[in-house]
């Protein structure tokens, strides 16, 4: 395959893009190169023979045209993924996430002979209650502006798709983790502060509950989903999940049991506004295609935190001026006033 991956200096992108030259793919990679990307995620690749990087914006009309010209797979991953900071500052949301796409159907629609394939989540079902699980056909609850941006991205894909007959692939995934995990999110975040010894702001009760897949799996799933890619016009969606849901408490007790981290780290801070309570993906389609999540979550914890206990080099960076003042933003009263 000839592939354009978008974000492919992400945590995801990165992880998809080392698999796809791995098996032998062609792979461009368009990255804005944000706050969120680090480029040393594909260090190992950055002179292979069939890798190609582009810094550039998926709302970059004529670069993204001529780009997907030259594509007979497109693997959307580019993104502004973090509900925090779309709280904080949620226009930044609606561009990448719901424009950009719109820039990339704009592109495919005139180049026709392309296969999008676009990396959605299960927060645009919103909270489901206990017992529930969301599958593909599911109606969309999104409440937070990242969740709304991608529900919109999702129904302008269903729009272009039904318009100009277009197929467009879909995968939903819940919560990854896994090494390279940009450190904002709730796992990294734990991770690198129970391993400083610093207070871990768990937010409301903790008991919000989350659906957690290991990167490693997310690529193996990734991967069953380009060896069957649908052609017939529509959406075709296709859910990631592992089943393994846990309340946020227990994640936090385990790593701080892993980091060599007391307890006592785990610091009660004040809830993030609409917080959704808990995700479920019905993930039968997928399983039915073969695939099935090798990584356990006890496991893929303690992988987790060996990476970032031995490889501090790799995000310490990311611990720059932009995060100590989203830090202090986001947490400052909340630990202070904890
Ligand atoms: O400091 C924190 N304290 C805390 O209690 C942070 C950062 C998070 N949390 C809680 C909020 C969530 O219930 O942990 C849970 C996970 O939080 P995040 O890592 O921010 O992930 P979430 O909001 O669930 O969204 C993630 O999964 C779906 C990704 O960020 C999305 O991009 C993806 O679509």
């Amino acid at each position: 395959m000839r592939v354009l991956v978008t974000g492919g200096c992400g945590f995801i992108g990165s992880h998809v893009v080392r698999a796809l030259l791995a098996e032998g793919h062609t792979v461009t990679n368009l990255d804005a190169l944000t706050y969120a990307a680090n480029p040393a995620n594909l260090a190992t690749v950055a002179s292979h023979a069939h890798y190609r990087f582009v810094h550039g914006d998926i709302c970059d009309v004529p670069l993204v045209r001529d780009l997907v010209a030259e594509a007979d797979t497109v693997l959307n991953f580019a993104a502004e993924t973090h509900v925090d900071r779309s709280l904080l500052d949620p226009g930044v949301f609606v561009r990448t996430d719901v424009e950009g796409v719109v820039t990339l159907l704009e592109a495919v629609r005139t180049t026709r002979d392309v296969m999008l394939v676009h990396m959605s989540t299960d927060e645009v079902f919103g909270s489901l209650p206990a017992g529930m699980e969301a599958a593909e056909e599911a109606p969309f609850a999104p409440t937070s502006p990242y969740s709304a941006s991608k529900a919109a991205a999702e129904l302008q894909i269903r729009a272009y798709a039904e318009t100009y007959h277009l197929p467009v692939t879909v995968m939903r995934s819940c919560n990854v983790y896994g090494p390279n995990q940009h450190i904002e999110k709730f796992i990294p975040l734990f991770i690198t502060r129970a391993l400083a010894g610093a207070p871990l702001p768990l937010y409301g009760d903790g008991l919000q509950e989350r659906e957690w897949i290991y990167v490693d799996d997310l690529v193996a799933a990734v991967r069953v989903v380009l060896a069957g890619l649908p052609r017939a016009p529509g959406v075709h969606a296709i859910h990631i999940g592992t089943g393994e849901r846990l309340p946020n408490r227990a994640v936090a007790e385990t790593i701080c049991r892993l980091a060599g981290g007391n307890e006592s780290l785990i610091q009660r801070v004040g809830d993030r506004p609409g917080h959704d309570r808990r995700y479920a993906l019905d993930s039968g389609r997928l399983r039915a295609r073969g695939w099935t999540p090798a990584v356990a979550i006890k496991e893929g914890l303690a992988l987790t935190v060996r990476w970032y206990a031995e490889n501090a080099a790799a995000w310490e960076p990311a611990q720059g001026a932009e995060f100590r003042e989203y830090f202090q933003r986001q947490y400052g009263e909340r630990l202070g006033a904890g």
